[in-house]
């Protein structure tokens, strides 16, 4: 079993499709290890996206993440990682292949509505980054 670190932004937040997004994490067969709903700083947002932070978008991405509630949670299966970028689609909704996330949710490629970790060491960080070992039994 594999743990990845999963986002439902503030976009997604805010337009009342968290419960939608989190009915097709148990529908795909994920085990919802660790959930909570957050109001990240701007200087959370950064730290957590720090490796983006030369990128031209960064600034606009960390404002983007603090600008209202969002929901973290730490999900459970077998290839979570691959298997959650997966349910999640490209980057650009544009570009999303029907019937994943971000293109159901998303509205452009910085408010797509959801994040997921790409590698094992970034979920490692991900996840430690918002939960303690307590919060995960
Ligand atoms: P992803 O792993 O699919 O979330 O994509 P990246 O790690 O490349 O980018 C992280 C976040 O930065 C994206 F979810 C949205 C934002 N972003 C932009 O706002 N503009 C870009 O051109 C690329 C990414």
């Amino acid at each position: 079993m594999e743990r990845t670190f999963a986002i439902i932004k503030p976009d997604a937040f805010a337009a009342g499709n968290a419960g939608k997004i989190i009915a097709r994490i148990y529908a795909e067969g994920f085990k919802v290890v660790g959930l909570k709903k957050l109001y990240l700083s701007k200087v959370e947002a950064e730290g957590f996206y720090y490796v983006h932070k030369e990128r031209p978008f960064f600034g606009e991405l960390t404002e983007f993440m603090s600008s209202g509630p969002c929901v973290v949670m730490a999900l459970e299966a077998e290839g979570a990682i691959a298997k959650w970028r997966d349910l999640m689609g490209a980057t650009n909704p544009a570009e999303a292949v029907e019937g994943t996330l971000r293109r159901e949710f998303g509205s452009n490629i910085g408010e797509n509505a959801t994040h997921g970790s790409d590698a094992p060491e970034t979920a490692a960080f991900e996840l430690s980054y918002f939960f303690s070992g307590l919060e995960l039994l």
